[in-house]
């Protein structure tokens, strides 16, 4: 099983980028399977799930509302893991957490638990309008997600201007190794589907 983990401040964008991923898992696949796809949704937000897509590729979604799965919720999430293995057997797990949570300790969690024997990335969303606002407020949860993320989504890059994307990248790059993409989720800047899928294919050569 392989478990990405999506991050991010609330409303940065992470259920939007949920579904490009979900479909360029689909495209690596082949189109095939039905059942290789999990989510784990554990913040009610703006933008839903579309379902339309998701119910119609064959995932599953579990979702868990009542706290967060990186403190109160721990236990909930191996459950739930636990159960969709059993019942689903999937591929793939994609977690959306809550925009407090803090993911790297999730994925460490998950690590421990399995005995390092899942494949788990994890995957930050930032606003690049909203980052040098809200690092001013929220800067210490803010600079834990991205300084332990494997990939950060530098999002709505169709609402900047370059000099504010490089600043926000320059931010970002100071604070982490991982890989870092300029993409936005839902409108028709160019690029950002293959970005996804190349994530899909570096996660899965890591099996
Ligand atoms: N213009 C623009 N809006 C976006 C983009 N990505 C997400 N949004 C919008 O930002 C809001 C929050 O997105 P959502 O995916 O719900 O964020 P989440 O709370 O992190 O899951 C929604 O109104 C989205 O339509 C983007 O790339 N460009
Ligand atoms: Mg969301």
């Amino acid at each position: 099983m392989r478990l990405l983990i999506l991050g991010g401040f609330l409303g940065t964008g992470k259920t939007s980028v949920l579904m490009p991923i979900a479909r360029e898992i689909v495209e690596a696949a082949g189109g095939g399977d039905k059942t290789r796809v999990a989510i784990i949704e554990n913040e009610i937000g703006q933008v839903g799930i579309d379902t339309a897509f998701t119910e119609g590729a064959g995932f599953t979604t579990t979702e868990l509302f009542n706290g967060c799965v990186c403190c109160t919720l721990a236990a909930s999430l191996m459950d739930s893991l636990c159960q969709l293995e059993k019942d689903v057997n999937p591929e793939w797990v994609i977690l959306e957490t809550t925009g407090l949570a803090r993911p790297h300790d999730i994925a460490e969690s998950i690590k421990r638990y399995y005995d390092e024997q899942m494949n788990t990335a994890v995957c930050i969303t930032v606003d690049v309008n909203r980052w040098s606002r809200l690092k001013k407020v929220v800067g210490e949860l803010l600079f834990e997600q991205v300084t332990n993320a494997d990939y950060v989504f530098l999002n709505k890059i169709d609402l900047a201007d370059p000099e504010t994307i490089a600043s926000v990248r320059k931010d970002i790059e100071d604070l982490t190794k991982g890989k870092v993409y300029e993409i936005s989720a839902v409108s028709d800047v160019p690029g950002t589907e293959k970005l996804c899928l190349e994530i899909v294919k570096e996660i899965i050569s890591r099996d």
